[in-house]
């Protein structure tokens, strides 16, 4: 199996994060890291591989591929159940899928916003509005409050288990420091933090 990827960019990050929590070694995989910036994406054989021409991509032995990083992850989790990072309950299953959606909606969606409307980052293949890019750093700002509060009452984003939801948190809110959104005297959001930092998976 392959992985198209970009070292530095979240969703990519949310898949190496996912894989290591499983005790998956990326070094079983041949890993091609693309130049999103030159546009490596762009080509028409990539759009191939996926059509929306986003990282990380998984193809399969047989040239099959699977985009978007929670439709791979599940593929993951199906295949190697243990730890259970996405439930292994009905009720834990959906819960944590609301918590994931909610991370990626209103956390890593307003942070990738910011990096391209206010960096301008993409400017070749994209329009770019500063004014934008700003509002959705402060619509990620708030997030952080949020979780803030959130965090006062729950060790981890979906409960007293660290799940994919995590994952989700921690690559938005560290690629957030792109456009300068810290955690800052956040003290619960900053304990998390340093909890789900301290995991060995958090270095992927
Ligand atoms: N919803 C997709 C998003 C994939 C995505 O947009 N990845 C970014 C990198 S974090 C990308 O490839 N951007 C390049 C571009 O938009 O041209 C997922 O969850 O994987």
């Amino acid at each position: 199996m392959k992985i198209y990827e970009m070292r530095r960019a979240p969703n990519p990050r949310r898949l190496r994060i996912f894989l290591a929590e499983k005790g998956i070694d990326l070094a079983d995989f041949e890993v091609e890291q693309l130049d999103l910036a030159a546009g490596d994406n762009l080509s028409a054989s990539f759009k191939a591989k996926n059509p929306m021409s986003g990282v990380p991509v998984l193809e399969f032995d047989d040239g099959q591929c699977l985009s978007e990083s929670m439709a791979i992850c599940r593929y993951f989790e199906v295949t190697h159940p243990e730890p259970p990072l996405m439930g292994d309950s009905a009720e834990s299953q959906a819960r944590i899928e609301m918590w994931n959606r909610r991370m990626e909606l209103h956390l890593l969606f307003p942070v990738a916003m910011a990096f391209r409307h206010i960096t301008g980052h993409f400017a070749d293949r994209e329009a770019v509005f500063p004014d934008y890019g700003a509002d959705r750093a402060q619509a990620a700002a708030r997030m952080f409050d949020f979780l803030d509060r959130h965090l006062a009452e729950s060790s981890y984003i979906a409960g007293e288990d660290y799940t994919v939801a995590d994952i989700t948190a921690l690559a938005a809110i560290d690629f957030a420091r792109v456009v300068d959104l810290q955690i800052g005297e956040r003290a619960h959001l900053a304990a998390w933090h340093e909890r789900v930092s301290a995991r060995p998976s958090a270095r992927a």
